[in-house]
């Protein structure tokens, strides 16, 4: 694996803060609206970039809904890992955990960020479930509290 360049991709439910999380860390990350022909639909997709101990970070957002399942798989083609977004002041859903569980068979470095901590209805147990087997971090993306900490520490764990 060349550990210069690092394709990071982002998942987890819609409305969880992927493109917060993303905008967290690169202010100057871009938000693309795709058109598919197949599909009267647009799909949202997010990418952003930084620099991490002189390796260059590239984060790719991915559409939150159940039914882009395909766009998910495009966007993952040759990632190096993966952060889950979860929102904690909801109960674990279903797309969440089916990421997670895929995640977790594939071998692929991941990490949970449990996200919206400065809520007041946040309660990260929620995801207990997931992040058994997994590294995990308690992050805010508005506020940006503990975003660069949590890809920090992801990355030195696993890269
Ligand atoms: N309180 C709080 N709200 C958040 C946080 N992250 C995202 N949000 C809000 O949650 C909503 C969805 O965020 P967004 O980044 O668009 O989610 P996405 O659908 O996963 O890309 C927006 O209204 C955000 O302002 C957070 O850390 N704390
Ligand atoms: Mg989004």
């Amino acid at each position: 694996m060349d550990c210069s360049r690092l394709k990071i991709v982002i998942f987890g439910a819609y409305n969880a803060g992927k493109s917060s999380f993303i905008q967290a860390i690169d202010p100057e990350s871009h938000h693309v609206e795709a058109n598919n022909c197949d599909i009267p639909t647009t799909v949202g997709l997010d990418f952003g970039r930084t620099v991490i101990n002189n390796r260059k970070i590239y984060l790719f957002g991915t559409p939150g809904q159940e039914r882009f399942e395909f766009a998910r798989g495009i966007i993952s083609r040759g990632m190096d890992g993966a952060i889950v977004v979860a929102d904690t002041t909801r109960d674990l859903d279903g797309l969440t955990e089916q990421i997670c569980h895929a995640l977790s068979v594939s071998g692929y470095p991941y990490a949970v960020f449990l996200n919206k901590c400065d809520h007041p209805d946040s309660r990260p147990d929620r995801y207990c479930a997931v992040t058994g087997s997994a590294f995990s971090m308690e992050i805010s993306a508005v506020t940006g509290s503990n975003t660069t900490e949590a890809l920090h520490e992801f990355l030195e764990r696993y890269f």
